[in-house]
């Protein structure tokens, strides 16, 4: 049976898990705790020590887009890939799309609410943990964040993006139900994220987007929603994000109307 290895939350991990359910194939679940994902055992599976990892046999899968296109070229189930070249691209574009808005998600995400865990730690202790991650780029954002939140200077950078995506999908959604045809793996990807910025307090309102809050109505009442996110979900993370939501609030909300952000909803909501 095809295993995949997550953690509870993990973004890019709930995308899979959703093309998963969609999909209705069985699967074995394998937890990847903190303290697993800097071992050398989930390292060879995943050198850059992050989730999600699909192992189906012989073939084992890193990258989350990758791994939901996987998914649903190897198993039975429900088709969601459009048949035309043209559509078909077009939901390989949102994939993509949603791939480049990842860092922004993580750069807010820590700023508003995991960074608590690290910024709590014995310097030393803090700084092992730094050295784990892999990449210089990931290390030092990390470490600009811990030590100030949505002060740092990532976090315009990440909410203009945020911003961007979601006037991208308002503009998609104008005239269709789901982001490109019926519902496919764009829409499946998207759906994580929106849900983060939903919990980080930076998802557009309904007046700002309108069709992104139908759309989002609609995904919340699939079934794939209930199993990946809603039955998963535990009191304590709903905690942390609203206790992060509700600490940095004016800061969210200066952010939100900063100049660049505006100019993003304006600019990718309807550039014509
Ligand atoms: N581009 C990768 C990103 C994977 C990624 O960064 N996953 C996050 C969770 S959404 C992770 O494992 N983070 C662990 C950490 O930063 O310690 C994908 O889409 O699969």
């Amino acid at each position: 049976m095809v295993t995949l290895y997550h953690y509870a939350g993990a973004t890019c991990a709930t995308k899979t898990l959703l093309t998963l359910y969609e999909k209705g194939v069985a699967f074995d679940e394998e937890i990847v705790t903190p303290q697993r994902l800097d071992s050398e055992e989930y390292r060879r599976l995943n050198p850059d020590g992050v989730v999600p990892t699909l192992v189906d046999g012989g073939t084992v899968l890193n990258e989350s887009s990758v791994i939901m296109v996987y998914i649903d070229e190897a198993f039975e189930g429900p088709v969601l890939t459009p048949q035309s070249p043209a559509l078909r691209a077009r939901m390989n574009w949102w994939l993509k799309t949603v791939d480049s808005a990842f860092d922004a998600l993580r750069v807010f995400s820590f700023a508003i609410f995991v960074r608590d865990k690290l910024a709590s730690l014995a310097p030393d202790v803090l700084e092992k943990k730094l050295q784990q991650i892999p990449y210089y780029a990931w290390r030092e954002e990390r470490r600009r964040l811990v030590a100030d939140g949505p002060y740092a200077e990532d976090a315009l950078p990440a909410i203009q993006q945020i911003v961007a995506l979601q006037a991208k999908a308002e503009r998609a959604l104008q005239d269709q139900a789901y982001l490109v045809g019926d519902y496919t793996l764009a829409d499946a990807a998207l759906t994580p994220f929106i849900n983060r910025f939903e919990r980080l307090g930076v998802m557009l309102n309904a007046d700002q987007a309108p069709n992104l809050a139908e759309w989002w109505s609609r995904m919340k009442e699939r079934p794939s929603y209930s199993a990946a996110i809603a039955d998963r979900t535990t009191q304590a993370s709903l905690d942390a994000a609203k206790a992060g939501r509700e600490r940095f609030e004016d800061r969210i909300n200066e952010l939100l109307e900063h100049k660049e952000c505006q100019r993003a909803l304006r600019d990718f909501q309807s550039p014509e």
